[in-house]
Protein backbone atom coordinates (compact mmCIF):
# COMPACT_ATOMS: atom_id res chain seq x y z
CA UNK A 1 0.00 0.00 0.00
CA UNK A 2 1.75 3.38 -0.85
CA UNK A 3 0.07 5.70 1.36
CA UNK A 4 1.42 9.37 1.53
CA UNK A 5 2.41 9.40 5.28
CA UNK A 6 1.97 12.72 6.95
CA UNK A 7 0.37 15.80 6.62
CA UNK A 8 3.28 17.98 7.85
CA UNK A 9 3.14 21.32 5.27
CA UNK A 10 -0.63 21.07 6.22
CA UNK A 11 -1.18 21.99 9.86
CA UNK A 12 -2.09 25.31 10.22
CA UNK A 13 -5.72 25.94 11.36
CA UNK A 14 -8.36 23.37 9.82
CA UNK A 15 -6.25 23.10 6.79
CA UNK A 16 -7.76 22.35 3.24
CA UNK A 17 -9.15 18.96 4.40
CA UNK A 18 -6.99 17.60 1.69
CA UNK A 19 -4.87 15.56 4.18
CA UNK A 20 -4.24 11.97 3.34
CA UNK A 21 -6.51 10.41 5.70
CA UNK A 22 -10.12 9.43 4.85
CA UNK A 23 -11.22 8.51 8.62
CA UNK A 24 -9.45 9.63 12.07
CA UNK A 25 -9.52 8.51 15.30
CA UNK A 26 -9.50 10.32 18.57
CA UNK A 27 -8.31 8.70 21.84
CA UNK A 28 -6.32 6.07 21.79
CA UNK A 29 -6.43 3.81 24.89
CA UNK A 30 -7.39 -0.04 24.57
CA UNK A 31 -10.38 0.54 22.07
CA UNK A 32 -9.96 3.38 20.17
CA UNK A 33 -5.68 2.00 19.13
CA UNK A 34 -7.76 -1.67 18.11
CA UNK A 35 -10.34 -0.09 16.08
CA UNK A 36 -7.73 1.93 14.55
CA UNK A 37 -6.01 -0.72 13.52
CA UNK A 38 -8.26 -2.54 12.52
CA UNK A 39 -9.53 0.65 10.42
CA UNK A 40 -6.29 0.64 9.17
CA UNK A 41 -5.74 -2.72 7.96
CA UNK A 42 -8.36 -2.43 5.13
CA UNK A 43 -6.41 -1.28 2.01
CA UNK A 44 -9.11 1.36 1.45
CA UNK A 45 -8.54 3.10 4.32
CA UNK A 46 -5.51 5.79 5.76
CA UNK A 47 -6.02 6.49 9.07
CA UNK A 48 -5.33 9.85 11.06
CA UNK A 49 -4.37 9.65 14.76
CA UNK A 50 -4.36 11.70 17.80
CA UNK A 51 -4.41 11.16 21.71
CA UNK A 52 -4.50 13.44 24.40
CA UNK A 53 -1.33 12.83 26.38
CA UNK A 54 1.12 12.02 23.26
CA UNK A 55 2.98 9.39 24.79
CA UNK A 56 -0.19 6.62 23.72
CA UNK A 57 0.22 8.08 20.04
CA UNK A 58 3.79 7.31 19.63
CA UNK A 59 3.44 4.23 21.35
CA UNK A 60 0.74 3.03 18.97
CA UNK A 61 2.67 4.20 15.67
CA UNK A 62 5.87 3.10 16.96
CA UNK A 63 4.24 -0.29 17.34
CA UNK A 64 2.24 -0.80 14.30
CA UNK A 65 4.02 0.46 11.68
CA UNK A 66 2.34 -1.39 8.84
CA UNK A 67 -0.58 0.17 9.54
CA UNK A 68 1.06 3.46 8.09
CA UNK A 69 -1.04 5.66 10.64
CA UNK A 70 -0.52 9.57 10.14
CA UNK A 71 -0.35 10.79 13.49
CA UNK A 72 -1.39 14.14 14.79
CA UNK A 73 0.03 15.77 18.16
CA UNK A 74 -2.39 18.50 17.74
CA UNK A 75 -6.37 18.84 16.87
CA UNK A 76 -5.18 21.47 13.97
CA UNK A 77 -2.87 19.09 13.07
CA UNK A 78 -5.47 16.10 13.08
CA UNK A 79 -8.24 18.57 11.16
CA UNK A 80 -5.49 19.01 8.31
CA UNK A 81 -4.56 15.90 8.18
CA UNK A 82 -7.99 14.63 7.11
CA UNK A 83 -9.77 14.46 3.73
CA UNK A 84 -13.34 16.68 3.40
CA UNK A 85 -15.57 16.02 4.84
CA UNK A 86 -13.33 15.25 7.72
CA UNK A 87 -14.25 11.79 9.57
CA UNK A 88 -13.88 11.17 13.17
CA UNK A 89 -14.18 8.72 15.51
CA UNK A 90 -14.25 9.52 19.47
CA UNK A 91 -12.92 6.84 21.62
CA UNK A 92 -12.58 8.27 25.04
CA UNK A 93 -13.96 7.97 28.35
CA UNK A 94 -18.18 8.42 28.60
CA UNK A 95 -19.34 11.76 30.00
CA UNK A 96 -17.03 15.14 30.04
CA UNK A 97 -14.40 13.93 28.28
CA UNK A 98 -16.06 13.15 25.16
CA UNK A 99 -18.00 16.60 25.60
CA UNK A 100 -14.69 18.34 25.44
CA UNK A 101 -13.16 16.06 22.64
CA UNK A 102 -16.79 17.03 20.40
CA UNK A 103 -15.70 21.05 21.46
CA UNK A 104 -12.17 21.35 19.89
CA UNK A 105 -13.43 18.99 16.77
CA UNK A 106 -15.81 21.52 16.38
CA UNK A 107 -13.12 24.06 16.58
CA UNK A 108 -10.87 22.99 13.92
CA UNK A 109 -13.34 21.15 12.03
CA UNK A 110 -15.75 22.52 9.13
CA UNK A 111 -19.74 22.66 8.85
CA UNK A 112 -20.34 19.14 7.15
CA UNK A 113 -17.50 17.45 8.74
CA UNK A 114 -18.64 14.22 10.85
CA UNK A 115 -18.21 13.45 14.70
CA UNK A 116 -18.84 9.93 15.44
CA UNK A 117 -18.68 9.49 18.93
CA UNK A 118 -17.65 5.40 19.22
CA UNK A 119 -17.43 5.45 23.11
CA UNK A 120 -20.25 3.97 25.65
CA UNK A 121 -22.18 7.31 26.13
CA UNK A 122 -26.18 7.39 27.33
CA UNK A 123 -28.32 7.88 24.84
CA UNK A 124 -29.89 11.40 25.97
CA UNK A 125 -26.47 12.66 26.42
CA UNK A 126 -26.05 11.64 22.35
CA UNK A 127 -29.69 13.66 21.44
CA UNK A 128 -28.44 16.72 23.51
CA UNK A 129 -25.24 16.09 21.28
CA UNK A 130 -26.46 16.12 18.05
CA UNK A 131 -29.36 18.80 18.61
CA UNK A 132 -26.02 21.30 19.69
CA UNK A 133 -23.40 19.86 16.87
CA UNK A 134 -26.48 19.86 14.23
CA UNK A 135 -27.10 23.20 14.73
CA UNK A 136 -23.78 24.06 13.96
CA UNK A 137 -23.55 22.40 10.77
CA UNK A 138 -21.65 19.48 11.45
CA UNK A 139 -22.98 16.14 11.30
CA UNK A 140 -23.11 14.16 14.85
CA UNK A 141 -23.32 10.14 14.83
CA UNK A 142 -23.66 8.67 18.55
CA UNK A 143 -22.55 5.00 17.17
CA UNK A 144 -22.73 2.00 19.54
CA UNK A 145 -19.43 -0.27 19.57
CA UNK A 146 -19.40 -3.81 21.12
CA UNK A 147 -17.01 -6.33 20.92
CA UNK A 148 -14.70 -5.50 23.76
CA UNK A 149 -10.95 -5.24 22.68
CA UNK A 150 -10.79 -7.92 20.37
CA UNK A 151 -14.15 -6.86 18.49
CA UNK A 152 -12.58 -3.21 17.91
CA UNK A 153 -9.64 -4.90 16.67
CA UNK A 154 -11.20 -7.77 14.41
CA UNK A 155 -14.62 -6.90 13.69
CA UNK A 156 -16.99 -5.50 16.50
CA UNK A 157 -20.73 -5.30 16.10
CA UNK A 158 -21.75 -1.60 15.18
CA UNK A 159 -24.22 0.65 16.17
CA UNK A 160 -24.44 4.18 14.83
CA UNK A 161 -27.33 6.34 14.73
CA UNK A 162 -27.22 9.94 13.76
CA UNK A 163 -28.29 11.57 9.77
CA UNK A 164 -28.88 10.13 7.17
CA UNK A 165 -26.41 12.10 5.18
CA UNK A 166 -23.58 10.98 7.63
CA UNK A 167 -24.32 7.59 6.75
CA UNK A 168 -23.56 7.95 3.16
CA UNK A 169 -20.11 8.53 4.05
CA UNK A 170 -20.04 6.51 7.00
CA UNK A 171 -21.40 3.32 5.94
CA UNK A 172 -18.86 1.68 3.67
CA UNK A 173 -16.12 2.53 6.49
CA UNK A 174 -17.66 0.95 9.15
CA UNK A 175 -18.97 -1.90 7.04
CA UNK A 176 -15.30 -2.69 6.22
CA UNK A 177 -14.68 -2.95 9.79
CA UNK A 178 -17.74 -4.71 11.24
CA UNK A 179 -17.73 -8.07 12.35
CA UNK A 180 -19.40 -10.34 9.43
CA UNK A 181 -21.91 -13.11 10.26
CA UNK A 182 -23.37 -15.12 7.47
CA UNK A 183 -21.65 -13.21 4.67
CA UNK A 184 -23.55 -9.58 6.31
CA UNK A 185 -21.33 -7.26 7.95
CA UNK A 186 -22.53 -6.39 11.50
CA UNK A 187 -23.83 -2.78 11.40
CA UNK A 188 -26.51 -0.61 10.13
CA UNK A 189 -27.84 2.70 10.49
CA UNK A 190 -30.51 2.36 13.70
CA UNK A 191 -31.73 5.06 13.09
CA UNK A 192 -31.65 9.23 14.33
CA UNK A 193 -29.74 10.84 16.98
CA UNK A 194 -29.57 8.79 19.80
CA UNK A 195 -30.76 5.68 18.03
CA UNK A 196 -27.40 4.07 18.31
CA UNK A 197 -26.42 4.27 21.48
CA UNK A 198 -29.88 3.57 23.00
CA UNK A 199 -29.78 0.00 21.48
CA UNK A 200 -25.88 -0.57 22.47
CA UNK A 201 -27.34 0.47 26.18
CA UNK A 202 -30.08 -2.42 25.77
CA UNK A 203 -27.43 -5.01 24.33
CA UNK A 204 -25.71 -4.87 27.57
CA UNK A 205 -28.75 -5.07 29.44
CA UNK A 206 -29.49 -8.29 27.70
CA UNK A 207 -25.88 -9.18 28.29
CA UNK A 208 -26.45 -8.90 31.85
CA UNK A 209 -29.47 -11.19 32.14
CA UNK A 210 -27.77 -13.67 30.05
CA UNK A 211 -24.75 -13.59 31.86
CA UNK A 212 -26.37 -14.21 35.11
CA UNK A 213 -28.80 -16.78 33.78
CA UNK A 214 -25.70 -18.65 32.84
CA UNK A 215 -24.39 -18.29 36.42
CA UNK A 216 -27.26 -20.14 37.88
CA UNK A 217 -27.62 -22.43 35.30
CA UNK A 218 -23.74 -23.05 36.43
CA UNK A 219 -24.57 -22.82 40.21
CA UNK A 220 -27.54 -25.15 40.32
CA UNK A 221 -25.76 -27.84 38.40
CA UNK A 222 -22.54 -27.69 41.23
CA UNK A 223 -24.81 -27.64 44.40
CA UNK A 224 -27.05 -30.41 42.60
CA UNK A 225 -24.32 -32.83 41.16
CA UNK A 226 -21.36 -32.05 42.95
CA UNK A 227 -19.24 -32.01 39.65
CA UNK A 228 -16.32 -29.68 39.17
CA UNK A 229 -16.28 -26.60 37.40
CA UNK A 230 -13.65 -28.27 34.68
CA UNK A 231 -16.87 -30.89 34.48
CA UNK A 232 -19.52 -28.39 34.22
CA UNK A 233 -17.00 -26.80 31.47
CA UNK A 234 -17.66 -29.66 29.50
CA UNK A 235 -21.36 -29.71 29.62
CA UNK A 236 -21.17 -25.84 28.43
CA UNK A 237 -18.88 -26.54 25.55
CA UNK A 238 -21.29 -29.24 24.92
CA UNK A 239 -24.31 -26.93 25.21
CA UNK A 240 -21.96 -24.55 22.65
CA UNK A 241 -22.77 -27.10 20.19
CA UNK A 242 -26.80 -27.04 20.42
CA UNK A 243 -29.40 -24.35 20.19
CA UNK A 244 -27.33 -22.53 23.28
CA UNK A 245 -24.53 -21.42 20.54
CA UNK A 246 -23.47 -19.06 21.76
CA UNK A 247 -20.40 -16.35 22.57
CA UNK A 248 -21.26 -16.20 26.42
CA UNK A 249 -21.72 -19.86 26.89
CA UNK A 250 -18.37 -20.90 24.97
CA UNK A 251 -16.22 -18.58 27.34
CA UNK A 252 -17.63 -19.57 30.56
CA UNK A 253 -16.61 -23.06 29.41
CA UNK A 254 -13.30 -21.53 29.12
CA UNK A 255 -13.21 -19.36 32.84
CA UNK A 256 -14.99 -23.01 34.13
CA UNK A 257 -12.01 -24.72 33.22
CA UNK A 258 -9.48 -22.40 34.15
CA UNK A 259 -7.27 -23.28 37.16
CA UNK A 260 -5.27 -20.88 39.47
CA UNK A 261 -1.46 -21.72 39.14
CA UNK A 262 -1.22 -19.92 43.06
CA UNK A 263 -3.31 -22.58 44.56
CA UNK A 264 -4.20 -25.52 42.08
CA UNK A 265 -7.60 -24.75 42.61
CA UNK A 266 -10.24 -24.00 39.98
CA UNK A 267 -10.10 -20.09 39.42
CA UNK A 268 -13.49 -19.75 39.71
CA UNK A 269 -13.59 -20.90 43.32
CA UNK A 270 -10.37 -18.19 43.96
CA UNK A 271 -12.35 -15.30 42.74
CA UNK A 272 -14.32 -13.21 45.33
CA UNK A 273 -18.11 -13.61 44.46
CA UNK A 274 -18.80 -9.97 44.11
CA UNK A 275 -19.65 -9.09 40.94
CA UNK A 276 -18.92 -5.30 39.17
CA UNK A 277 -20.98 -3.29 36.55
CA UNK A 278 -19.71 -0.31 34.44
CA UNK A 279 -23.71 0.89 34.39
CA UNK A 280 -25.52 0.07 31.33
CA UNK A 281 -27.59 -2.53 32.86
CA UNK A 282 -28.48 0.40 35.32
CA UNK A 283 -29.47 2.49 32.55
CA UNK A 284 -31.19 -0.17 30.63
CA UNK A 285 -33.48 -0.62 33.51
CA UNK A 286 -34.13 3.01 34.56
CA UNK A 287 -34.96 3.80 31.03
CA UNK A 288 -37.21 0.80 30.93
CA UNK A 289 -38.95 2.17 33.86
CA UNK A 290 -39.75 5.47 32.52
CA UNK A 291 -40.73 3.60 29.47
CA UNK A 292 -43.10 1.19 31.37
CA UNK A 293 -41.30 -1.49 29.78
CA UNK A 294 -41.04 -4.70 32.27
CA UNK A 295 -37.55 -5.49 31.42
CA UNK A 296 -37.68 -8.15 34.77
CA UNK A 297 -34.87 -10.50 33.74
CA UNK A 298 -32.26 -7.74 32.84
CA UNK A 299 -33.42 -6.03 36.17
CA UNK A 300 -32.91 -9.26 37.83
CA UNK A 301 -29.80 -9.61 36.85
CA UNK A 302 -28.30 -6.16 37.74
CA UNK A 303 -29.98 -6.09 41.19
CA UNK A 304 -28.19 -9.57 41.38
CA UNK A 305 -25.03 -8.13 41.07
CA UNK A 306 -26.22 -5.50 43.56
CA UNK A 307 -26.72 -7.99 46.16
CA UNK A 308 -23.81 -9.63 45.43
CA UNK A 309 -21.52 -6.68 46.36
CA UNK A 310 -22.93 -5.54 49.53
CA UNK A 311 -21.14 -8.24 51.02
CA UNK A 312 -21.42 -6.39 55.26
CA UNK A 313 -25.07 -7.38 54.40
CA UNK A 314 -24.75 -10.76 53.47
CA UNK A 315 -21.80 -11.34 56.40
CA UNK A 316 -24.80 -10.96 59.14
CA UNK A 317 -27.22 -12.63 57.21
CA UNK A 318 -26.13 -16.36 56.81
CA UNK A 319 -27.98 -17.48 60.00
CA UNK A 320 -31.30 -16.65 58.36
CA UNK A 321 -33.58 -19.41 58.56
CA UNK A 322 -34.43 -21.59 55.96
CA UNK A 323 -33.01 -24.43 53.47
CA UNK A 324 -29.11 -24.69 53.52
CA UNK A 325 -28.38 -25.49 49.94
CA UNK A 326 -25.59 -27.67 51.05
CA UNK A 327 -28.14 -30.50 51.41
CA UNK A 328 -29.54 -30.63 48.06
CA UNK A 329 -28.37 -33.42 45.76
CA UNK A 330 -30.18 -34.44 42.70
CA UNK A 331 -30.64 -38.41 41.70
CA UNK A 332 -30.57 -37.89 38.23
CA UNK A 333 -27.65 -35.83 37.13
CA UNK A 334 -28.17 -35.90 33.52
CA UNK A 335 -32.06 -35.41 33.65
CA UNK A 336 -31.35 -32.60 35.75
CA UNK A 337 -28.86 -30.93 33.55
CA UNK A 338 -30.89 -31.04 30.27
CA UNK A 339 -33.76 -29.29 32.61
CA UNK A 340 -31.32 -26.50 33.71
CA UNK A 341 -30.44 -26.26 30.17
CA UNK A 342 -34.00 -25.91 29.00
CA UNK A 343 -34.68 -23.64 31.81
CA UNK A 344 -31.55 -21.51 30.58
CA UNK A 345 -32.77 -21.32 27.17
CA UNK A 346 -36.40 -20.28 27.82
CA UNK A 347 -35.31 -17.73 30.08
CA UNK A 348 -32.93 -16.51 27.40
CA UNK A 349 -35.71 -15.78 25.53
CA UNK A 350 -37.62 -14.04 27.85
CA UNK A 351 -34.78 -12.09 28.08
CA UNK A 352 -34.09 -11.31 24.81
CA UNK A 353 -38.16 -10.71 24.33
CA UNK A 354 -38.13 -7.68 27.22
CA UNK A 355 -34.89 -6.40 25.24
CA UNK A 356 -36.77 -6.01 22.06
CA UNK A 357 -39.54 -4.72 23.78
CA UNK A 358 -37.45 -1.85 24.95
CA UNK A 359 -35.98 -0.96 21.74
CA UNK A 360 -39.85 -0.71 20.19
CA UNK A 361 -41.15 1.23 23.21
CA UNK A 362 -37.52 3.32 23.13
CA UNK A 363 -38.48 4.29 19.11
CA UNK A 364 -42.04 4.89 19.75
CA UNK A 365 -40.99 7.45 22.56
CA UNK A 366 -37.91 9.19 20.49
CA UNK A 367 -39.32 8.75 16.67
CA UNK A 368 -36.53 6.17 15.63
CA UNK A 369 -37.90 4.28 12.86
CA UNK A 370 -35.43 0.72 13.88
CA UNK A 371 -35.69 -2.26 12.32
CA UNK A 372 -35.88 -5.00 15.26
CA UNK A 373 -34.91 -7.73 12.42
CA UNK A 374 -31.79 -6.05 11.95
CA UNK A 375 -31.12 -5.13 15.12
CA UNK A 376 -30.78 -8.97 15.52
CA UNK A 377 -28.95 -9.46 12.51
CA UNK A 378 -26.27 -7.38 13.68
CA UNK A 379 -25.95 -9.05 16.57
CA UNK A 380 -25.05 -12.18 15.40
CA UNK A 381 -21.42 -11.73 15.21
CA UNK A 382 -18.93 -8.99 16.98
CA UNK A 383 -20.41 -8.15 19.89
CA UNK A 384 -21.17 -9.96 23.38
CA UNK A 385 -24.31 -11.42 23.11
CA UNK A 386 -23.23 -13.01 19.51
CA UNK A 387 -25.98 -16.23 19.26
CA UNK A 388 -26.80 -18.45 17.15
CA UNK A 389 -30.54 -18.01 18.16
CA UNK A 390 -30.48 -14.67 17.17
CA UNK A 391 -30.96 -15.58 13.66
CA UNK A 392 -34.53 -16.79 14.71
CA UNK A 393 -35.37 -13.66 16.28
CA UNK A 394 -34.29 -12.01 12.93
CA UNK A 395 -36.58 -14.45 11.46
CA UNK A 396 -39.46 -13.89 13.47
CA UNK A 397 -39.45 -10.16 12.93
CA UNK A 398 -38.85 -10.75 9.26
CA UNK A 399 -41.91 -12.37 9.31
CA UNK A 400 -43.91 -10.01 11.17
CA UNK A 401 -41.97 -6.85 11.37
CA UNK A 402 -43.97 -5.64 13.84
CA UNK A 403 -44.83 -8.73 16.19
CA UNK A 404 -45.93 -7.23 19.40
CA UNK A 405 -44.37 -10.03 21.41
CA UNK A 406 -41.30 -11.72 20.31
CA UNK A 407 -42.20 -14.96 22.53
CA UNK A 408 -45.61 -15.52 20.64
CA UNK A 409 -43.06 -15.94 16.96
CA UNK A 410 -44.07 -19.20 16.02
CA UNK A 411 -40.07 -20.99 17.12
CA UNK A 412 -40.39 -19.40 20.30
CA UNK A 413 -43.54 -21.30 21.08
CA UNK A 414 -42.15 -24.38 20.06
CA UNK A 415 -39.17 -24.12 22.09
CA UNK A 416 -41.23 -22.23 25.25
CA UNK A 417 -43.74 -25.70 24.92
CA UNK A 418 -40.45 -28.17 24.89
CA UNK A 419 -38.91 -26.48 27.97
CA UNK A 420 -42.28 -26.13 30.33
CA UNK A 421 -41.91 -28.85 32.25
CA UNK A 422 -38.45 -28.38 33.24
CA UNK A 423 -38.26 -24.86 34.21
CA UNK A 424 -40.95 -25.04 36.05
CA UNK A 425 -39.16 -27.67 37.72
CA UNK A 426 -36.10 -25.84 38.17
CA UNK A 427 -37.59 -23.15 39.77
CA UNK A 428 -39.31 -25.54 42.48
CA UNK A 429 -36.19 -26.86 42.76
CA UNK A 430 -34.37 -23.54 43.63
CA UNK A 431 -37.12 -22.68 45.50
CA UNK A 432 -37.00 -25.11 48.07
CA UNK A 433 -33.85 -26.27 48.37
CA UNK A 434 -32.79 -22.46 49.04
CA UNK A 435 -30.49 -21.81 45.78
CA UNK A 436 -31.15 -18.33 44.83
CA UNK A 437 -32.33 -18.34 40.96
CA UNK A 438 -33.73 -14.76 40.58
CA UNK A 439 -33.37 -14.37 36.71
CA UNK A 440 -34.89 -18.02 36.07
CA UNK A 441 -37.70 -17.19 38.41
CA UNK A 442 -38.69 -13.61 37.44
CA UNK A 443 -38.38 -14.89 33.81
CA UNK A 444 -41.13 -17.75 34.55
CA UNK A 445 -43.09 -15.69 36.27
CA UNK A 446 -43.35 -12.84 33.56
CA UNK A 447 -43.76 -15.45 31.05
CA UNK A 448 -46.96 -16.76 33.65
CA UNK A 449 -48.25 -12.92 33.68
CA UNK A 450 -48.74 -12.28 29.82
CA UNK A 451 -50.01 -15.55 29.50
CA UNK A 452 -52.69 -14.80 32.34
CA UNK A 453 -56.20 -14.42 31.66
CA UNK A 454 -56.92 -12.47 34.74
CA UNK A 455 -54.43 -10.63 36.49
CA UNK A 456 -54.67 -9.11 40.57
CA UNK A 457 -54.31 -6.44 38.89
CA UNK A 458 -58.27 -5.69 39.09
CA UNK A 459 -57.88 -5.66 43.10
CA UNK A 460 -54.69 -2.94 42.90
CA UNK A 461 -57.16 -0.93 40.91
CA UNK A 462 -60.09 -1.10 43.29
CA UNK A 463 -56.89 -0.68 46.26
CA UNK A 464 -55.78 2.55 44.46
CA UNK A 465 -59.68 3.60 43.89
CA UNK A 466 -59.87 3.10 47.80
CA UNK A 467 -56.56 4.93 49.31
CA UNK A 468 -56.46 7.81 46.31
CA UNK A 469 -59.64 8.02 44.16
CA UNK A 470 -57.57 7.13 41.22
CA UNK A 471 -60.74 5.03 39.21
CA UNK A 472 -61.32 1.94 37.84
CA UNK A 473 -62.47 0.60 34.52
CA UNK A 474 -65.40 -1.59 34.23
CA UNK A 475 -65.21 -5.07 32.29
CA UNK A 476 -68.89 -5.09 31.37
CA UNK A 477 -69.26 -1.16 30.24
CA UNK A 478 -67.08 1.37 28.89
CA UNK A 479 -66.41 4.77 31.23
CA UNK A 480 -64.33 5.41 34.22
CA UNK A 481 -65.66 4.83 37.74
CA UNK A 482 -65.34 5.65 40.94
CA UNK A 483 -67.04 3.93 44.40
CA UNK A 484 -67.88 6.03 47.13
CA UNK A 485 -66.01 4.59 49.84
CA UNK A 486 -66.06 6.36 52.62
CA UNK A 487 -69.61 7.15 51.70
CA UNK A 488 -72.06 4.93 51.26
CA UNK A 489 -69.89 2.83 48.55
CA UNK A 490 -72.28 3.23 45.39
CA UNK A 491 -70.63 4.00 42.57
CA UNK A 492 -70.56 6.99 40.13
CA UNK A 493 -69.31 7.69 37.00
CA UNK A 494 -65.99 9.50 37.15
CA UNK A 495 -63.10 11.37 35.08
CA UNK A 496 -60.13 8.85 34.62
CA UNK A 497 -57.26 10.02 37.12
CA UNK A 498 -55.31 7.18 36.53
P1 LIG B 1 -11.15 4.75 28.49
O1 LIG B 1 -12.60 4.74 28.68
O2 LIG B 1 -10.28 4.21 29.56
O3 LIG B 1 -10.70 6.26 28.17
C1 LIG B 1 -9.34 6.61 28.02
C2 LIG B 1 -9.16 7.55 26.87
O4 LIG B 1 -9.92 8.76 27.08
C3 LIG B 1 -7.70 7.99 26.73
O5 LIG B 1 -7.38 8.05 25.36
C4 LIG B 1 -7.71 9.36 27.37
O6 LIG B 1 -6.66 10.19 26.94
C5 LIG B 1 -9.02 9.87 26.88
N1 LIG B 1 -9.49 11.09 27.56
C6 LIG B 1 -9.91 11.27 28.82
BR1 LIG B 1 -9.98 9.98 30.10
N2 LIG B 1 -10.26 12.53 29.08
C7 LIG B 1 -10.05 13.20 27.93
C8 LIG B 1 -10.22 14.54 27.55
N3 LIG B 1 -10.71 15.44 28.40
N4 LIG B 1 -9.88 14.90 26.30
C9 LIG B 1 -9.38 13.99 25.45
N5 LIG B 1 -9.21 12.69 25.73
C10 LIG B 1 -9.53 12.29 26.97
O7 LIG B 1 -10.76 4.01 27.12
P2 LIG B 1 -11.30 2.63 26.51
O8 LIG B 1 -11.42 1.56 27.51
O9 LIG B 1 -10.45 2.42 25.30
O10 LIG B 1 -12.79 2.98 26.03
C11 LIG B 1 -13.07 4.04 25.13
C12 LIG B 1 -14.57 4.19 24.99
O11 LIG B 1 -15.11 2.99 24.43
C13 LIG B 1 -15.30 4.40 26.32
O12 LIG B 1 -16.36 5.29 26.14
C14 LIG B 1 -15.81 3.04 26.66
O13 LIG B 1 -16.95 3.06 27.50
C15 LIG B 1 -16.14 2.50 25.27
N6 LIG B 1 -16.20 1.05 25.15
C16 LIG B 1 -15.33 0.27 25.82
C17 LIG B 1 -15.39 -1.11 25.68
C18 LIG B 1 -14.41 -1.99 26.39
O14 LIG B 1 -14.57 -3.22 26.33
N7 LIG B 1 -13.39 -1.43 27.03
C19 LIG B 1 -16.34 -1.68 24.83
C20 LIG B 1 -17.20 -0.85 24.15
C21 LIG B 1 -17.12 0.52 24.31
P3 LIG B 1 -5.28 10.23 27.76
O15 LIG B 1 -4.49 9.08 27.26
O16 LIG B 1 -4.69 11.53 27.41
O17 LIG B 1 -5.61 10.12 29.21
Amino acid sequence: MDRPTTPEADTSGAGTGSGPANIGVVGLAVMGSNLARNLASREENTVAVFNRSRSKTDELVEAHPEAEFVPAFTYEEFAASLQKPRTAIIMVKAGRPTDAVIDELMRVFEPGDIIIDGGNSLFTDTIRREKAVSEAGYNFVGMGVSGGEEGALNGPSLMPGGPDEAWVTLGPILKSIAAVAEGEPCVTHVGHDGAGHFVKMVHNGIEYADMQLIAEAYDLIRRGTGKTPAEIAEIFAEWNRGELESYLIEITAEVLRQTDAATGLPLVDVIVDEAGAKGTGAWTVQTALDLGVPVSGIAEATFARSLSSHREQRDVSGALPGPSSEDFTVEDADAFIEQVRLALYASKIVAYSQGFDEIRAGAAQYGWNIDLGAVSKIWRGGCIIRAQFLNRIADAYDAEATLPVLLTAPYFVEALGRAQDAWREIVQVSASSGIPAPAFSSSLAYYDGLRADRLPAALIQGQRDFFGAHTYRRTDKEGTFHTLWSADRSEIEAEDTH
